[in-house]
């Protein structure tokens, strides 16, 4: 409590008072408009009742709104190869795995050609409105780097806006040129604020010019991590908390921990399952540590909800990620490649891409809202989990064998919200059947009633209708919320004529691995 009070006196210009920042906070991230009353992270697609000052930062940010991760893309730097912390989920030859799963080596790159490759991605996507740097180790380890990288893109790209994730240690020291640069949002990942239960976590930290081990080491770390946070939140930064979820270690701990990030003006809480193959060469991966079912992330996820807004779209991507959240063209724009590019970077192209974007994100919304007005006399108290096939821009357009994830949404009679993905192999593989067949792409879809896609064979289509799933053709190109509050009630109507019987589905795997495009 003698900290919140402090809070005043770290604000600059424009500084917000504390009350300010736990009315924004409560007001519950992206939106609270959605369909289903309180939704994930930007369920409405408007502006809702957040302020025309942050509506302003986060309506094209992918992962501050759930509805814009559909339209808009991010794109990762590697420019902060060091860290002072050790995480047992992190192999420190692989990225951050607080930001981005291991198992994938990013390429190193240096400012200068870190601002070059944002230029040039910016020139070839439009949609690419945000710069993070993300790892492969702690961005504010590596401070020089960091902010040489963020000066030289607001000089050349004003309009990209740019963000930030860390693992908090030296954070306070970092808030006011965080804010001299306009960096709006940062991502602080908080495993715990008990320290007992951090010392699991975390082995030890390098702070001060010395190594710290032990309840010491995360207690160090959790003074840190929630004074950064209430410094940034007292500036009017928008501050997204990451919590990886440890069955066994941390998951009861996290509503605490989501208490405690709320209190302190946090915008978004994204909690994130445990990767622990063992041929990561984690700690946890070696000790057997699993990560969460589908279940059990929901089902944190939920009890959460009821204190603040969750993200839930994350994809816990790499640290030199390009491209919308669900896919990942890093490999188009490798350094030798982008050396070779053009730049044209126009800014008022990007622009006017942008506003068609909207313009479609509004049409979207009417189409969603008309479809749920049809559900208005519907009573029933079923709610069911809706997967869909997509390739981006809020449609059912991806081919059922062609899918790297399938989006999950939760349907009810208010209405349609996601509320996760599932990453999965290719199913078709050069016009052949994946090794694996269809099984793992059930096991990932088993909480489903349905699967909505573009296409689907004949061959996947059985599978999926013998394990229950039903694989749906009929909203092929069409708005997905729309589609998928469309179904529900088809669905609701068929239950209804005792053509089907409602079944109340099982627990689904969170497939574990990294993703590499191929
Ligand atoms: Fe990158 Fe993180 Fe910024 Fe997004 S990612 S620094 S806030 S621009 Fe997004 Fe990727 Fe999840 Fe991170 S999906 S891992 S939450
Ligand atoms: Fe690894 Fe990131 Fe943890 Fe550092 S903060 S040890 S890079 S996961």
């Amino acid at each position: 409590m003698q900290k919140l009070l402090q809070l005043q006196d770290f604000g600059g210009p424009g500084a917000k008072t504390l009350d300010e920042v736990r009315r924004e906070a409560a007001q519950g991230g992206c939106s609270s408009t959605g369909g289903s009353g309180k939704a994930s992270c930007g369920s409405g697609a408007g502006q809702g009742d957040l302020s025309p000052e942050v509506w302003d930062k986060v309506k094209n940010h992918p992962c501050y709104s759930e509805q814009a991760h559909h339209h808009f893309a991010r794109m990762h730097v590697a420019v902060a190869p060091a860290c002072n912390i050790q995480c047992n989920y992190c192999n420190r030859k692989y990225d951050c795995a607080n930001e981005s799963r291991p198992g994938v080596v990013s390429e190193k790159l240096t400012p200068e050609q870190a601002a070059r490759k944002v230029l040039t991605v910016a020139s070839t996507i439009p949609q690419m409105t945000v710069l993070g740097v993300a790892g492969p180790g702690d961005p504010l380890a590596n401070p020089g780097k960091t902010f040489k990288t963020f000066e030289l893109v607001a000089e050349t790209a004003p309009d990209i806006k740019l963000c930030l994730s860390t693992n908090g240690l030296t954070l306070p020291d970092h808030v006011d040129r965080i804010q001299a640069m306009n960096v709006d949002h940062v991502t602080i990942t908080i495993n715990m604020v008990d320290p007992e239960i951090g010392a699991k976590i975390y082995p030890w930290i390098f702070y001060n010019h010395r190594r710290i081990e032990g309840v010491e080491a995360s207690r160090i770390l959790s003074e840190r991590q929630l004074l950064g946070l209430e410094m940034l939140t007292a500036r009017g930064i928008l501050v997204k908390v990451n919590s990886v979820m440890i069955p066994g270690v941390n998951d009861k701990h996290l509503v605490e921990v989501n208490r405690a990030v709320k209190s302190r003006g946090a915008f978004l809480h994204n909690i994130m399952p445990l990767i622990s193959e063992p041929e990561h060469g984690t700690v946890f991966g070696l000790t057997g540590q699993r990560g969460p079912t589908a279940q059990e992330l929901k089902a944190l996820q939920d009890a959460c909800e009821g204190e603040m807004n969750m993200m839930r779209h994350c994809r816990q991507c790499r640290a030199d990620a390009v491209g919308l959240l669900g896919e990942d063209r890093s490999a188009e724009f490798s350094t030798d490649k982008v050396m070779e590019m053009e730049v044209e970077y126009d800014l008022e192209a990007r622009q006017a891409y942008q506003a068609k974007v909207e313009q479609e994100r509004e049409v979207i919304a009417r189409a969603k809202q008309a479809e749920l007005a049809k559900l208005a006399d519907e009573t029933s108290a079923i709610k069911i989990q809706v997967a869909v096939a997509t390739k981006g821009g809020g449609r059912v357009n991806e081919h059922f064998g062609h899918a790297h994830e399938f989006q999950i949404y939760e349907v009810s009679t208010t209405g349609a919200k996601f509320i996760g993905h599932r990453r999965v192999d290719l199913y078709c593989e050069g016009g052949y059947a994946s090794a694996d067949g269809v099984e793992p792409i059930i096991r990932a879809l088993n909480d489903c009633s349905a699967v909505l896609v573009a296409k689907i064979g004949v061959c996947p289509k059985d599978s999926l209708e013998g394990a229950g799933i039903e694989a749906v053709e009929t909203y092929a190109f069409e708005f997905i919320e729309k589609s998928v509050i469309a179904y529900f009630k088809d669905y609701l109507e068929r239950v209804g004529k005792s053509e089907i019987r409602h079944v109340v589905r099982g627990d689904a795997d969170i497939r574990q691995g990294a993703f590499i495009e191929t």
